[in-house]
């Protein structure tokens, strides 16, 4: 490690070339809308030091710039709190787009001063982490079955499937059929997404408490790992009665905010897994702060998806620090929303391997780099 201070010097924006359109999805949880799955394309930011550093992370929004330049340009990214306090206010922007992409991309400078991976850095001692596949849309019962036993014949050990029939007998087939297909050799979580998305409202069926409570009946009889967002995202009250009325867990929390929400959550007993997710509450220091309260308060912690790709990678450190992580999500629905397409734009992406783990990169800070052919240089 250098004994100088670091230093900032620039931050940029850099776009990336589309490798192929693979195709769009139509997600369960906003019937009629499209996710788009692309191999490369998009943007990273890159956070230039006085000694030859750069530490990467999520794109930004470029009106985002002037006032994250203006906090850091001369400073040392180990002043990583001092950071996160002014971002946090100055440098607000929309999820997935906002403050957290710098975040990641200043742990991801610390890390690379230091010489040591990030889940190191932070006290870890997994070198792999199970990771589940995590589906983006409906299907019939027969499709996701069949789709099911190919993941398991792949190795992958977990699955969450997407409820969001009219009915709750519609949304008990899906899970019943998985179930037959996959036995005991995969465990089966499910998301009712009814806690609203991130940005616009969404369409779709909405659940009161009793079909909630029903619902999370049937599935605790089918084995199921969690059920995810079964209530509004506010209704704290009766999550925590619907949580004490099944022994499975109830998971949530990918849209909520800073450390209060999730303090309260906790104290009220709302979830019993809490699934943060760093590109909306405010990065990864953030993460590892709801990761002490999770673990004081007796609760797990699988973050949500982290964006699909530096994000992703952030979230992969953090599951191999904490012995309280059980996985680590990837959204992988193949072929189409194949979680590999995403990776692309790495130089040497992690892979899940024939166990379903996902080796933790062990180069210094998220131990990834863009691919350099995929640079649009300007
Ligand atoms: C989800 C939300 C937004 C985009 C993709 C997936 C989701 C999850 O609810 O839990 O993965
Ligand atoms: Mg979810």
């Amino acid at each position: 490690m250098s004994t100088s201070r670091l230093r900032i010097t620039d931050i940029q924006v850099i776009s990336l070339k589309t490798i192929r359109e693979v195709g769009t999805l139509e997600p369960a949880w906003s019937p009629g809308g499209q996710m788009d799955f692309t191999e490369g394309g998009g943007a990273y930011i890159a956070i230039h030091t006085d000694q030859g550093l750069t530490g990467i992370g999520p794109a930004v929004e470029e009106r985002l710039l002037p006032a994250i330049k203006s906090q850091l340009i001369g400073a040392d990214p180990f002043d990583m709190e001092e950071h996160v306090a002014v971002l946090r206010y100055y440098a607000r922007g929309l999820p997935y787009r906002g403050s957290a992409g710098i975040d990641i991309a200043l742990w991801d400078l610390i890390g690379k001063a230091c010489g040591q991976p990030l889940y190191k850095l932070w006290g870890g001692t997994k070198e792999r982490v199970p990771a589940y596949a995590s589906m983006v849309r409906l299907s019939t019962p027969e499709e996701r079955a069949q789709l099911a036993a190919e993941l398991v014949n792949e190795g992958w050990k977990a699955i969450k499937l997407r409820i969001h029939h009219p009915t709750m007998k519609a949304d008990l087939e899906t899970v019943e059929k998985v179930r037959l297909a996959v036995g005991d050799k995969m465990e089966i979580m499910v998301d009712a997404n009814q806690a609203q998305s991130s940005g616009n409202w969404q369409p779709g069926v909405l659940w009161d408490y009793r079909r909630a409570v029903e619902t999370a009946r049937e599935l605790q009889q089918l084995g199921c790992y969690w059920l995810e967002e079964p209530l509004p995202r506010y209704a704290f009250k009766q999550l925590a009665d619907l949580n004490r009325q099944v022994d499975m867990p109830i998971a949530g929390g990918e849209n909520n905010h800073g450390l209060h929400e999730f303090l309260q959550m906790l104290q009220e007993e709302v979830y019993d897994i809490l699934q943060p997710e760093s590109m909306v509450t405010e990065g990864i220091s953030a993460l590892r702060k709801i990761g002490v309260l999770a673990e004081a308060f007796g609760k797990k912690v699988v973050p949500h998806h982290g964006g699909r790709n530096l994000g992703t990678i952030a979230h992969l450190h953090l599951v191999a620090s904490w012995a309280h992580a059980p996985y680590l999500e990837l959204l992988h629905d193949p072929p189409i929303g194949d979680y590999r397409h995403a990776f692309s734009i790495f130089q040497d992406p992690p892979t899940v391997d024939a166990d379903g783990y996902i080796a933790v990169p062990t180069k210094p800070g998220l131990g990834v780099e863009i691919n350099p052919d995929l640079v649009v240089r300007t």
